[in-house]
């Protein structure tokens, strides 16, 4: 560090940008008595409303709520003119906050930040400006915004154009005036439906390029909602915690109404009250499913596709502006005043790029496949390089010499979106990983503000300097966030939450989409575990607890906290009856299973009298499939053909196998081995029967879920010591294979994910005596395990019966039988089953299928394609 370097050049901390959250960043960081200086490219703060002065540029929260709730004075001083204020208004609203704290002494105005880098020996950031300045902080803060660098415009000849040009996202402080002009306007997103039916009043004539349509509901502006005002002012405080703990930011009750099974009544009176409610979370909350499931989101993407035909006379234009190739909300859907009935007017027309794409813009106008157009003016709107280009755009180099620019190449990686390892001190505000853009932004703002503050002053108060997250840590948070986001439909749009907007940008979902109150308690939950997955140093001091915050899968977490907020019964605190019924009476809630070609119930043999099964006969397919034998879980004593039904139905689909569900006998009426038997004496007769079952014969398998693995697996040890029948393949999932129940995965996962140590108990004091609990068909882990078929062993991470399940596997190994090992991350011990309810287990049911069709295809004639499951997940 230059030590001659001006001591007032030092800061404890610097903030880029003056918007909403520098501004808030900035008042924190002085409270707590730090020196700060923030810059601020504009000539003044507002940021994002500093810039985006287009016409009809509006909030699309409604003010209410999208205002600081950190000082009630300034809630009492200012009054929102409208439900959906404007830009003018609200950029009043931060000059009006920046005037009440005196926050503009500390901002350089009109100056960028054009590079960072980390000074390892000094611990601290040298900060310089494109106007020469240098200077030195401790904590370096991008406030700088997720929409904030504008997308350069990827239009063939967009500089040769004669006449001028306007960006939405920069435009001119004196505003426009278009009167008399022919206006083209390029881009359909928010800026531009915002925009288009207010350039429309002033032109003689407008143009729209529309590339991709866009969802738009009427924003239904006017005063703010009189609902809302009363409960802000009778409990502001309330109101306001409501908001911090809700999904999006804004307070409001969430539905449990699936699209998929509601009424068509219930449909279009939940889709009408969205509509004219005119709000973004209404209309993305019609049905709970809606963002999960394609069937669910089509329904009310199509009832807003009616919407817009109803509203457009032209119908080819009505048609070209429904969109069409992307599920409704998986792009920001908009709120717009009069945009689609613009197009009614004699002088907007709407031309479809993806008809007539644009071969160049040119000297006069813009030329397309098939036209010319010659224009007075024209407006890009055409948005940004969102989430991260702001935060790359400064070169931030940090240890070890590393830019942002190079950590990001493949995609942003951060730690809660707030920080990212390799780059100490440096924090994000509203960051990549984090809700920000997905939620109500002032929500997130002051959350990440507060919390950085807080950090900050802890720093301060231990005697610590330097704050950084760990490589685990970081890429536990990545895996959380990419987690969240694939069980909804997010990744299947070209969106800028994507990425996809910007040529050559990484495709990666950008923030977290697990609600607003799950991040807040993640952080909290970093801080109270001793900033976990954070290394803290100052002088003599190095401390880090390492670990990562959430591994579990995202909706099995989500049907965790349902099930206990149910408060039900521990099942062994049942009798059997009750236990058996509970079950009952939970499978029948369940959604749609996947459709198979037929099922067929009857019975076979068994030792003790015929046990019934059901064959599940694969769809479209011809001639004979392989077959699989499948025992159901239920810890010998619960469970029946119905209990794995889905689990049955989706294995079929997706394999292409004829599966034959086994009943077997049950605890406590009849105890060891009876259900090992039973298994032994099913497998034998359906390899006996396999042609007449529609198998081929020797194509056998066997599978089994928990202790239906149990027995499967001893099925297979009775069959090779009774030198038949063979057996090509054994699934195992989540099997108990011993009575062992000392392995760490006990003492991990031994309460509180469905499956708990006590129910363990219980199930083995019903099915086995404890001298019989060590018998290799009670453990077949004890048993000789030389000779055995091919496995495929299910593990989940958040299962007591993991490690055992794993010790299997190795064991098998160790004797030279091959294993597919498939350990499901983030799931329990009944999350796999949960077919059509947990979206995360459809990809390890993928692979689960892929392993049992392993078993089988080497020589079997798979000749019926192999279909999807219609319901899958
Ligand atoms: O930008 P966008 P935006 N040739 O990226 C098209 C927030 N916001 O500024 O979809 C032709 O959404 C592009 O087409 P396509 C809000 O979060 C909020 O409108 O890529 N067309 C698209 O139609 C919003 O989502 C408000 O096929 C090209 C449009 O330009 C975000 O900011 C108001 C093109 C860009 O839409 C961004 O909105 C405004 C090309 N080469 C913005 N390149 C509020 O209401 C791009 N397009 C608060």
């Amino acid at each position: 560090m230059n030590q001659s370097a001006n001591a007032s050049r030092q800061f404890d901390a610097v903030v880029v940008g003056a918007g909403f959250s520098g501004l808030y960043m900035l008042h924190r960081l002085r409270e707590l008595g730090m020196s700060v200086k923030a810059f601020e490219s504009a000539g003044d703060v507002g940021g994002t409303w500093y810039w985006n002065r287009y016409p009809g540029a509006r909030c699309d929260i409604p003010t209410t709520d999208y205002a600081y709730s950190f000082d009630p004075e300034l809630e009492k001083g200012w009054t929102w003119s409208e439900k959906y204020a404007t830009q003018p208004e609200i950029l009043d609203y931060l000059r009006y906050v920046a005037d009440r704290h005196g926050l503009r002494s500390d901002i350089e105005f009109s100056t960028e930040v054009t590079g960072a880098r980390w000074d390892e020996q000094e611990k601290r950031w040298r900060i310089t400006t494109d106007r020469g300045d240098e200077v030195w902080c401790r904590s370096y803060i991008m406030a700088s915004g997720c929409l904030s660098v504008p997308k350069s415009p990827d239009i063939e000849g967009a500089s040769r154009f004669a006449g001028p040009v306007y960006f939405t996202s920069r435009w001119p402080h004196e505003g426009v005036d278009f009167t008399g002009q022919r206006v083209a306007v390029i881009g359909t997103g928010s800026s531009g439906i915002q925009s288009i039916p207010l350039i429309a009043r002033q032109a003689r004539q407008l143009t729209v390029f529309q590339r991709t349509p866009n969802f738009s509901i009427p924003a239904h502006n006017g005063p703010a909602s009189a609902d809302r005002l009363m409960q802000l002012a009778g409990d502001r405080d309330g109101y306001r915690h409501a908001a911090r703990w809700s999904r999006g930011g804004v307070p409001g009750e969430l539905t449990d109404i699936l699209g998929v099974t509601a009424s068509d009544e219930v449909r279009r009176q939940r889709f009408e009250a969205a509509w004219e409610e005119g709000e973004l979370f209404g209309i993305l909350g019609v049905f709970a499913d809606q963002g999960l499931n394609p069937a669910s989101n089509d329904i009310v993407a199509e009832m807003i596709r009616e919407k817009i035909r109803s509203a457009v006379d032209d119908l080819p234009t009505a048609e070209a502006l429904c969109p069409k190739d992307h599920y409704f909300g998986t792009k920001r859907p908009c709120l717009d005043t009069g945009y689609f009935e613009t197009y009614n007017l004699p002088h907007v027309r709407l031309v479809d790029l993806r008809t007539q794409p644009i071969i160049s813009v040119t000297e006069a106008g813009i030329d397309t496949a098939g036209e010319s157009f010659d224009f007075d003016a024209i407006v890009y709107a055409t948005g940004f390089d969102a989430m991260t280009g702001a935060l790359t755009a400064v070169d931030a180099i940090g240890r070890d010499g590393v830019s942002l620019k190079e950590k990001w190449a493949t995609g942003p990686s951060t730690y809660l979106g707030l920080m990212t390892a390799g780059f100490p001190n440096l924090f994000m505000i509203t960051g990549p990983g984090s809700p920000s853009v997905l939620s109500n932004m002032t929500v997130s703002i002051e959350q990440h503000v507060d919390w950085i503050a807080d950090c900050l002053s802890h720093l301060t108060a231990e005697g610590l300097d330097t704050i950084e997250p760990t490589a685990l840590a970081e890429s536990g948070w990545d895996q959380h966030v990419r987690d969240c986001g694939a069980i909804t439909l997010h990744p299947t749009a070209n969106s800028w939450y994507m990425g996809a907007n910007v040529p050559g940008k990484p495709r990666v979902f950008l923030p977290y989409i697990g609600g607003v109150n799950a991040y807040r308690q993640a952080c909290d939950d970093v801080v109270s575990q001793g900033y976990l997955g954070f290394r803290l140093t100052g002088p003599g001091e190095d401390r880090c607890t390492d670990g990562i915050i959430r591994r579990m899968q995202p909706d099995v977490a989500i049907v965790l906290e349902m099930m206990a907020g149910m408060g039900l019964p521990p099942l062994e605190s049942l009798p059997v009856a009750d236990a058996r019924a509970f079950m009952a009476a939970a499978g029948a809630t369940r959604p749609p299973s996947p459709e198979v070609g037929e099922v067929t119930d009857s019975v076979m043999p068994g030792p003790g009298g015929d046990l019934a099964y059901r064959l599940y006969r694969p769809a479209e397919s011809e001639g004979p499939q392989p077959v699989v034998v499948y025992f159901h879980g239920g810890g010998w004593v619960l469970g029946d053909l119905d209990s794995d039904d889905p689990l049955c139905r989706d294995l079929c689909a997706r394999t292409g196998m004829i599966v034959v569900s086994v009943n077997y006998r049950h605890a406590p009426e009849d105890r060891f081995p009876a259900a090992a038997l039973d298994a032994f004496a099913a497998v034998q007769w359906v390899d006996a029967n396999a042609a007449s079952l529609g198998g081929i014969p020797g194509q056998l398998a066997v599978a089994g879920w928990s202790a239906g693995a149990n027995i499967a697996a001893v099925a297979c040890q009775l069959a090779r010591d009774a030198g038949g029948p063979a057996i090509r393949g054994q699934l195992l999932i989540s099997p108990v294979v011993d009575s062992d129940m000392s392995r760490p995965s006990y003492a991990d996962n031994g309460d509180g994910y469905v499956l708990t140590s006590a129910l363990m108990r219980w199930f083995w004091d019903y099915y086995a005596d404890p001298a019989d609990r060590v018998d290799p068909r009670a453990a077949p882990l004890r048993g000789d395990l030389h000779g055995l078929p091919p496995a495929c062993i299910v593990t989940a991470d958040f299962d007591p019966l993991r490690d055992e399940g794993l010790a299997y596997a190795r064991a098998l190994e160790a004797v030279g039988t091959p294993v597919v090992d498939i350990q499901a991350r983030g799931h329990t011990h009944t999350s796999l089953t949960m077919v059509g309810v947990v979206i995360s287990g459809a990809p390890v049911r993928a692979e689960i299928a892929e392993a049992l069709r392993g078993f089988v295809q080497a020589d079997a004639s798979m000749g019926a394609a192999l279909q999807e499951p219609a319901a899958a997940g």
